[in-house]
């Protein structure tokens, strides 16, 4: 059934409850000299590229292959639309590889039409942390679907990770693949409702009309937590500390240092988001929200092209109640005329969702890890990820 991934080394469906499998590493790290130091071969029309993302050329091309041909919804009614600044962001973060940028060109006309990539990540897998890839914006333009490219784009990412001396990924993926460590449910909560309902992403409720639907969703213009404001440069160490010590009760999370945390969660306009909160008379900060920009095209609408969508980010609670924070960050996302605010069942998020207003997606989130097994799948609140 899985012809590629019966080959790899990741967890697979005939395993599922073995408990005599050991956790850890499936396969262990050859020699680097064992490493294949080609690249692995393309059907001859194309040829692999490292992609300069510095480039502005470059960057436009890749901006605009994923623009058309990357994950759409099922019904074929949104396309994910990263912006140009949010794709240097996710493939630039400290330590960055560049020739983890892979490209497919096609040789005689030299356009681009498949792209892989990979960031390392410091991943905590219970008591252990890992280096690893994290694996992302896989895309075969639309004309190349079912060649069997995809999975030479993961082989010869894989090379390109190993030849760095790294074993172990992370990705996710809104299919099933041998196997998932954890399954998440997307959450949205409408902002602007009426847009949503004219662009199909969403519908009047059981009798709703339209003007009860505005007021049911209506906010405050103002956040209502004292101390609640824009995270800043100088609060990197103190978000850094903060950060760390929630992430340890989750199963999987990442280990951010402070230069993970400067460059994943200091705000970046139209990006990410950060905020917290700044004890009034101790000036401690107890609180924070984070969510990024991820637009999406709208398909098939004669008024409105693109939905501007808030996906929360890391959010840490310590004194400010959860709900509370949370919906301190719908305020805000709602002021930067986000049209909707969504959200993975992941860490403590079950705790506010359904007060907060949020309503299931029909799109689920499947986490994996690259050689690394799990006893046990875990629950999707056991996961303390976020991945782009
Ligand atoms: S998830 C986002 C993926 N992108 C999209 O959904 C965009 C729209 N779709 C496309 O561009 C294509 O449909 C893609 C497949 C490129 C997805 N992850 O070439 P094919 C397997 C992994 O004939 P195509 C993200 O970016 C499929 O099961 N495998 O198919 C994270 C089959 O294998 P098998 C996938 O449709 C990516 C084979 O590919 C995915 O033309 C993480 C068919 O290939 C998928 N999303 O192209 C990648 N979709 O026969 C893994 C299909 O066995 C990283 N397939 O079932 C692993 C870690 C690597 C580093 C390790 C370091 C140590
Ligand atoms: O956005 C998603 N679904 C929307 C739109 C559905 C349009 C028809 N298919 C949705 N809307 C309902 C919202 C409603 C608001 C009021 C309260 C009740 C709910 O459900 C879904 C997620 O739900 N998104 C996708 O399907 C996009 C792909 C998701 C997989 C992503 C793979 C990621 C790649 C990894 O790098």
């Amino acid at each position: 059934k899985h012809k590629f991934w019966e080959t790899q080394p990741v967890g697979q469906f005939k395993e599922l409850g073995d408990t005599n499998l050991p956790e850890g590493s499936i396969e262990q790290p050859t020699p680097l000299s064992e490493v294949k130091q080609e690249p692995y071969n393309l059907p001859s029309p194309y040829e692999w590229i490292t992609c300069d993302i510095d480039s502005e050329e470059v960057c436009t091309e890749v901006y605009n292959l994923l623009t058309n041909n990357y994950v759409e919804d099922d019904e074929n009614m949104f396309r994910f639309n990263y912006t140009k600044e949010f794709l240097r962001w996710a493939l630039r973060p400290p330590g960055y590889f560049r020739s983890w940028h892979i490209g497919v060109r096609v040789k005689s006309s030299k356009k681009l039409v498949a792209f892989i990539t990979g960031v390392p990540a410091r991943i905590r897998v219970r008591d252990t942390v890992v280096l690893m890839a994290e694996v992302n914006f896989l895309c075969v333009h639309k004309k190349l679907r079912s060649k069997r490219l995809a999975p030479v784009m993961i082989k010869e990412v894989t090379r390109r990770v190993h030849l760095e001396n790294i074993w172990q990924a992370a990705y996710t993926a809104g299919v099933v693949l041998p196997t998932p460590i954890t399954t998440c449910q997307y959450w949205h909560r409408s902002l602007n409702p009426k847009k949503l309902i004219d662009v199909g992403f969403s519908r009047l409720g059981a009798r709703m009309t339209m003007s009860r639907t505005i007021k049911l969703y209506k906010l405050p213009d103002q956040t209502t937590t004292p101390g609640f404001r824009k995270m800043e440069p100088h609060d990197v160490p103190a978000v850094t500390r903060l950060l760390r010590t929630y992430l340890q009760q989750f199963v999987v999370a990442p280990d951010f240092d402070v230069d993970d945390v400067e460059h994943w969660l200091l705000p970046k306009e139209d990006v990410v988001d950060s905020f917290l909160v700044e004890s009034p008379d101790s000036h401690e900060i107890t609180d924070f929200c984070s969510f990024y920009t991820l637009p999406s095209s709208i398909l098939g609408s004669q008024s409105h092209s693109v939905l501007k969508a808030a996906y929360s980010y890391y959010n840490v609670s310590t004194k400010t109640p959860l709900l509370q924070l949370m919906n301190d960050a719908l305020i805000v996302a709602k002021k930067k005329e986000f049209d909707v605010f969504n959200a993975l069942d992941v860490m403590h998020n079950e705790a506010f969702l359904k007060e907060l207003k949020f309503g299931p997606g029909d799109g689920k989130l499947h986490y994996y890890l690259y050689n690394y097994r799990l006893k046990h799948v875990l629950r999707s609140s056991e996961l303390g990820l976020v991945l782009l």
